[in-house]
């Protein structure tokens, strides 16, 4: 009996991975990747795990690979700039299992800050290149990955996209497959890339890739689609494939490329050749185009159609049929909703009390990044994972007149927040880091991290200890402290900002959301004591309303933090007050 079922690519690509004999699942949550690994453990046969960065990630299936083991690693789009030196040299060293990479790029940049596209990176590193359209691909174009992996002794790149990731398709379901582990062998040449070995690594790999694009041209992922007596042919990959069927239908053929690097540029050209007019709808940067027109074919891409945002239905209509379709019903007003730190967030209450101290506070990625919101107004500077420390030591090395504060989440700082720490103590800076510690991967929805005690499988493991890292990286002065209590936190503070050395603040409560069932008596305001000063409307909880009749507490969204309460000069606000909702 055929067993069919509604799965999102995500969860496709998990389920891909249980039938095609993946042994081995590595990687570090970013939407929207994260939940490829987070179903990834369902699966038992599957050794699975989050690594502290990406870097690690493909260092740890590397090793997976090469002991035999089929192995898949997970990402989001910026985190293989994190991973891109390991990568760079798997594809000269080759695989043993089958390797592959699977990196989900996000274009309109729904959860991200760039919106590369990272296809180019497939041809730069010179790895393989797999694009679905669908659920159903994401799971068969897995199963062809590991394949082509292991037969050309290569990895290979499996590239989604928010929409294939998130997005629900009717899955066939198989059973899982048997893939007898391949050997280990010590093999000194194909493994250690001292440059001699490289040199000829070099050699081998053009050679594979030349095999590799015979074997594009016939390959099943890529197809053409023939529209009788038509005279407008269209090249496209991915999901822009599902948006030019939908707004073109079959008034014009499709060359639909699955396999995407190296290229079938002879399958191309001979597609090409047909028809009048050949469009190239891709998503994102020229990628497929760029190459097809350095082979002197004549295709129209880009002049028509954007390579910023999402690619969709109305742009390909628009730019191809010069027709727009009127929205079947207008708009409701939605009111603005702008993200906000949840009620009784443990990073609410450091934002607060900096934006008192007049320091340059640089920040990080993750959900105190939203500590830069209006009235917080937290943080001036947000560039990757990591840079909050690094940015911080270059403004306080080039303004030693100002206090410099970097602020960096747990799951930041042992991503790639550490290194730069250690940055700040060997290079004599004087300035203060704190450490928002939440005791989570709050941000991408709770995934666990070196310091959490936590495996992926929710197996209890030993945890690193922040206060001692940071004391091993050399900082002498280092204060814990609870993020709730503010008069600690501003101790602290002011204790780190004015000791002359390089100081690290940690600002420790787990993440409200991680008490989810935890019955607290929520806060209200006791009306008579009430100024209306407002100072409880600068922390920004949502919590919190001015009325204009007066302050209210939602009850229903106060989680008893009492932050409020602690900033309130008139006791007004207590457990005993008068709440609303
Ligand atoms: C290189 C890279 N990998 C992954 C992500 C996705 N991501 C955004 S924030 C974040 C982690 C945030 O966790 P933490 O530092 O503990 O802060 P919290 O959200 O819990 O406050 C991750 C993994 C990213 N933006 N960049």
């Amino acid at each position: 009996m055929t067993i069919k079922k509604l799965l999102s690519g995500n969860e496709a690509i998990a389920r891909g991975a249980y039938e095609y004999g993946v042994r081995a699942a590595t990687g570090y949550p970013g939407t929207p990747s994260t939940e490829i690994l987070e179903n990834i453990v369902q699966y038992k046969d599957i050794y699975a795990e989050w690594a502290p960065n990406e870097k690690v990630a493909v260092e740890v299936a590397e090793g997976t690979s090469f002991a035999g083991a089929r192995t898949l690693v997970t990402m989001k789009h910026v985190g293989v700039n994190v991973a891109a030196d390991p990568l760079f040299t798997l594809a000269y060293t080759g695989v043993n299992g089958g390797f592959v990479l699977v990196s989900a790029d996000d274009p309109g940049m729904h959860s991200s800050q760039d919106e590369q596209d990272n296809r180019q990176y497939a041809k730069f590193m010179k790895m393989a290149l797999f694009e679905p359209s669908d659920s159903q691909e994401a799971k068969d174009f897995l199963g062809y990955a590991l394949d082509i992996s292991e037969q050309f002794d290569i990895p290979v790149m499996l590239r989604i996209t928010t929409r294939i990731s998130h997005s629900k398709g009717v899955v066939t379901l198989g059973e899982r497959q048997a893939y007898p582990a391949k050997p280990y062998e010590k093999n000194v040449p194909k493994h250690v890339v001292m440059p001699a070995n490289a040199r000829k690594l070099r050699v081998s790999l053009e050679e594979r890739l030349k095999k590799l694009a015979a074997a594009a041209a016939k390959h099943p992922a890529n197809r053409v689609e023939e529209a009788p007596g038509v005279k407008v042919g269209v090249i496209t990959s991915g999901i822009s494939y599902m948006y030019a069927k939908e707004a073109l239908g079959d008034s014009v053929s499709y060359l639909k490329l699955g396999f995407s690097f190296p290229l079938p540029q002879e399958l191309i050209a001979g597609f090409v050749a047909k028809y009048d007019t050949v469009y190239v709808i891709e998503e994102g940067e020229p990628f497929l185009e760029e190459q097809i027109k350095a082979r002197g074919l004549k295709v129209i891409g880009k002049e028509i159609l954007p390579n910023i945002g999402e690619m969709s239905t109305e742009v390909i209509r628009k730019a191809i049929l010069h027709t727009e379709l009127p929205r079947p019903v207008s708009p409701p007003e939605i009111p603005l909703r702008p993200p906000v730190l949840c009620p009784a967030c443990p990073h609410r209450g450091v934002y607060y009390t900096l934006s008192k101290l007049g320091a340059i506070v640089t920040g990080d990625i993750g959900c105190y990044t939203l500590g830069v919101m209006p009235p917080l107004n937290g943080l001036e500077t947000c560039i990757c994972m990591g840079a909050s420390i690094g940015n911080a030591l270059g403004l306080s090395k080039m303004l030693p007149e100002r206090k410099v504060v970097a602020t960096i989440g747990d799951s930041t700082f042992l991503h790639s927040g550490v290194t730069g720490l250690m940055d700040v103590v060997y290079n004599k800076g004087i300035m203060t880091t704190v450490i928002l510690d939440n005791s989570i991967t709050g941000m991408t929805g709770h995934q666990h991290n070196p310091a959490t005690g936590y495996t992926i499988r929710m197996e209890p493991t030993r945890k690193v200890d922040l206060e001692a890292l940071v004391r091993a990286c050399g900082v002498a002065h280092v204060t814990v402290v609870d993020a709730y209590d503010l008069a600690a936190v501003e101790k602290a503070l002011r204790a780190a900002m004015g000791c002359g050395e390089p100081a690290v603040v940690i600002a420790r409560k787990p993440c409200v959301l991680l008490e989810k069932n935890r019955r607290v008596s929520p806060y209200g305001v006791v009306a008579d004591k009430c100024k209306q000063c407002k100072a409880c409307m600068k922390l920004g909880c949502p919590a919190v309303t001015d009325t204009g009749a007066g302050i209210a507490i939602d009850a229903n969204l106060c989680n008893a933090c009492g932050v409020c309460a602690q900033v309130c000069k008139f006791d007004a606000i207590t457990q005993e007050g008068v709440r609303n909702g």
